[in-house]
């Protein structure tokens, strides 16, 4: 079986694209535009395994069709090169963060290029080059302006054996992941951004967007909109204090018997009576060592201690306890709640384990069982007797902003930007704090504050950021006064470069401004975003805030900024661990009776699939695999194992099997003997509708592929295509010409060969788009069932637009069926279309 050279291919069509700069992105403005991005990477030092080339694939495929169909494609790569993961590798082997970035980026870099991804790589970029960051530490400038930064003493996870501030994802169960040291929850002074206040603007905007409504819930989630009241309950003996709770259950304050505070609110120290003391000063530091998650998470919590306070009930007056419990959370609402064992479970739980009383007011369930949470007539309610809940709401907020009480309230669980971090990769704060210590804006000709080169960027023992060991560049001088200040030693954090990446790659080397205004109204919105689902929250909803400002000062022209987006499934593979957990790679291991041992020492190992990563050792390099098979055989596979939006369970051979199509269609075109035009190419037409149907076929699925994404389906009608047009004896240029181009997108370095070969001096990355002609794609021809009095006794094979005269003269005429109708008389004929012809006869 002969088969083309992938590696002189591969190479070939990658240097013509990049000496001839076929994917610049072109100037013309008169063309519609198509923005496809990926969400580009963290340069991690694993570098790419082929999980991540699944979304690029098929980014590119849909970007060369969009070319070939007219549009004016923006199609770019870049780096999202700071964060903490690069500091760590860098501290691991004792290089500066910036050298490991260089390298990262590098092996990156080229893995991408070697499966031929038609980026402008003239946009390239790089978040932590300042020539980028200058303009995230602009945008940040903006935000103070429009008041949106702002800093406030705030709980972070601070490790005191780590000497370190810690991000919630490193904290688990109130310790370090990593080293198990636990972590305790310290105020410190954090830049926060204000996101709280879009967040109807986020929940809102999320209505207009082509995304997939799995994610837009997960964000409605992360937003969480409550709708319901604040009340305020005066404190006994406290003339004056009152205590606020949200509630989105006002319907229910009849039946509220106790009051719950945060063991953090600021009210606990005032209200405790002395005997109480004691009790609830051990309690707030047992909490203090967990974190909120974990709060959150622990949904049996019932633990809680009385304040010895009390508290009026503002719509009855009733005296009710006070106590203090982990379970409400100081920063959700007011920090405070009132409690209705008989219809919130936890309250029910709660008033269960501590001897509490239960009212029932709504009725309809049996409260000694179970708190009632549904719907019912309002009982023991005075002026709500009767009511239905929401009936009962409108009547009890109306009753509580009369009585001056309470108000009708909207809480969201979406928490402010906490945006500083005491780390040393990420983008200094465009901010001094002149003599007198509040913190200044500097002026944008200040732009961009470069971070000082550091030896020592660990992280300090004191909770002091990194940059405070840069003496010479934290003292600087106040451009407004000229006095002495000093420098913001904070850094922002990974997620900045990202929140507004996509805009930079309108104009990567504008130095004047971040972006062009009017190539970003013509290239804005991005058409089609691709990435993981890992960022369905923060990621997208950070970029989405930033981008709402941006446009909210006039300086972006779209509200929103990706029109539509597709998670990429994530791939696995099978992983091979032994009982103690190591894990082993495939040729460590060997198979025998359908069970898995290791080779060297015998042990039985389990299989699984499992997300593909190195420390399960089952990582399959893109690399290795473009060597063997070469690009277009990965990029094919990539796409024809699942569809993009499932998970894929990676299987190398498929590759073979990806990269045998591929033979076959070179074999279309090229004779393996003689390296010459293969014979069965003619160039007159040829009478073979089954093979044209399958062509266009395999044109209209490719077609519709580039908007449903359907990628699966569509390869698998191109191998159709290829089988019958084998199978054939001739086949007409102009068919093959045109099925090459289909092909293109997805496996471009055999397709310029092909084209090449084919006669064609340009490269087909701008070549038309091949339509289908769907009036090829009717069945030309249908099997008709032939009954003989009711008995099947044969099939005949008729146009599929046959009339019924000619399908039942067809069955006459059929020499097997005249067999049956010898020395008889038809008596009645039968037809149904498309179907049968049944001739009964006596
Ligand atoms: C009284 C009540 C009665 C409640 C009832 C529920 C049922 P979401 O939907 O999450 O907004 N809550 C308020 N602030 C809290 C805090 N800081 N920590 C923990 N819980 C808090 O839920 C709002 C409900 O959660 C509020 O309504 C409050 O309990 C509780 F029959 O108030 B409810």
């Amino acid at each position: 079986m002969s088969t083309y050279d992938h590696r002189h291919i591969d190479q070939k069509w990658q240097a013509t694209w990049a000496s001839r700069k076929t994917f610049a992105t072109p100037t013309d403005r008169k063309k519609a535009k198509y923005y496809i991005l990926d969400m580009f990477p963290y340069p991690s030092g694993a570098g790419l395994h082929v999980g991540h080339p699944k979304g690029y694939t098929a980014t590119d495929v849909v970007a060369r069709a969009k070319r070939m169909m007219g549009f004016n494609v923006l199609r770019v790569m870049g780096w999202d090169a700071f964060g903490l993961p690069t500091e760590r590798q860098a501290v691991r082997e004792g290089k500066h963060p910036s050298e490991i970035t260089a390298r990262n980026v590098a092996t990156f870099k080229s893995q991408i290029q070697k499966l031929g991804l038609s980026y402008d790589w003239s946009r390239e970029l790089s978040t932590s080059d300042p020539s980028f960051y200058k303009w995230t530490q602009w945008i940040f400038l903006k935000l103070c302006e429009r008041g949106l930064a702002y800093q406030a003493e705030v709980p972070v996870n601070w490790c005191p054996a780590l000497g370190t501030v810690l991000a919630n994802e490193e904290v688990s169960d109130g310790c370090y992941v990593e080293t198990g040291d636990p972590v305790e929850r310290r105020l410190m002074k954090q830049w926060m951004l204000k996101i709280t206040a879009y967040a109807d603007r986020l929940l809102d905007g999320l209505a207009d967007l082509d995304w997939p409504e799995s994610i837009k819930e997960q964000q409605r989630h992360w937003i969480g909109r409550s709708v319901g009241a604040e009340i305020a309950f005066a404190v006994d003996g406290h003339p004056g204090t009152s205590i606020e709770v949200f509630t989105t259950r006002p319907d229910t304050l009849f039946g509220c018997t106790y009051v719950v505070l945060a063991p953090e609110h600021p009210l606990v120290a005032t209200l405790t009576t002395a005997d109480h003391q004691a009790a609830v000063s051990a309690y707030v530091a047992s909490v203090a060592q967990r974190s909120e998650r974990d709060r959150i998470a622990d949904s049996d919590q019932k633990t809680g201690v009385a304040t010895g306070a009390f508290a009026r009930n503002p719509v009855n007056g009733e005296r009710i306890p006070i106590w203090i419990a982990d379970y409400v959370l100081a920063t959700y609402g007011t920090g405070a709640v009132f409690a209705c064992p008989a219809h919130d479970e936890r309250d029910h739980a709660f008033a269960r384990a501590h001897g509490l009383p239960m009212v029932e007011v709504v009725c309809g369930g049996n409260i000694d069982e179970a708190a009632y949470l549904g719907d019912g007539p309002h009982t023991a309610s005075q002026f709500l007797d009767g009511l239905d809940t929401a009936a009962a709401k409108t009547a009890i907020i109306a009753w509580l902003e009369n009585e001056k009480a309470g108000r009708g309230a909207v809480s969201y669980r979406l928490r402010d930007w906490l945006f500083s971090r005491q780390r040393y990769w990420g983008e200094p704060f465009p901010i001094i704090y002149p003599e007198d210590g509040e913190p200044a804006t500097l002026p944008e000709s200040a732009l961009p504050v470069l971070l000082p080169a550091l030896s020592d960027y660990r992280p300090t023992e004191d909770g002091q950021p990194p940059l405070a060991r840069a003496t010479d560049w934290v003292a600087t001088t106040d451009p407004a006064t000229g006095k002495a200040a000093v420098r913001e030693t904070n850094t922002m954090p990974q997620w900045a470069g990202s929140c507004w990446y996509y805009l930079r790659f309108i104009s990567p080397h504008l130095d004047s401004a971040p972006w062009d205004r009017d190539e970003e109204r013509y290239f804005m919105p991005v058409d089609l975003y691709v990435g993981g689902a890992e960022h369905a929250t923060l990621h997208l909803l950070y970029a989405r805030f930033w981008h709402q400002v941006l446009f909210d000062l006039g300086l972006v022209s779209t509200p929103e900024p990706f029109f539509r987006l597709v998670n990429q499934g994530m791939v696995h593979k099978i992983s091979f661990q032994d009982a103690r957990g190591k894990y082993y790679y495939e040729d460590e291991v060997i198979e025998r009776d359908g069970a898995w041992f290791v080779k060297d020492s015998g042990a039985e190992v389990t299989t699984r699939l499992e997300k593909m990563s190195k420390s399960k050792c089952n990582v399959v390099n893109p690399d290795d695999l473009c060597e063997e098979y070469g690009a277009d055989a990965v990029r094919l596979y990539e796409l024809f194992v699942a569809p993009l939006e499932d998970g894929t369970d990676w299987e190398t051979s498929g590759v073979a099997g990806c990269r045998r199509f591929l033979d076959r269609t070179w074999r279309l075109v090229v004779d393996p003997d003689t390296d010459a035009r293969a014979a069965k190419l003619c160039d007159d037409p040829v009478d073979a509708p089954e093979l044209e149907r399958a062509l266009h076929a395999a044109l209209l699925r490719v077609t519709e592929a580039m908007t449903s994404l359907r990628f699966n389906t569509a390869i698998a009608e191109m191998m159709i295509f290829v089988n019958e047009a084998t199978r054939a004896e001739r086949v007409p240029v102009a068919w093959i010409d045109a099925f090459v181009r289909a092909l293109s997108p997805f496996a471009p370095h055999v397709a310029e060969e092909l084209w090449a070969r084919l006669g064609h001096k340009d490269s087909l990355a701008y070549a038309p788009w091949p339509e289908a002609d769907e009036s090829k794609l009717a069945t030309s021809t249908i099997t008709l069932a032939i009954q003989v009095s009711g008995k099947m006794r044969g099939t005949i094979e008729v146009p599929a637009d046959i009339s019924k005269e000619a399908a039942l003269a067809a069955a006459r005429s059929d020499t097997r069926i005249a067999g049956f109708l010898a020395g008889k008389t038809i008596r009645r004929e039968i037809y149904v279309p498309g179907r049968l012809v049944n001739l009964v006869a006596t």
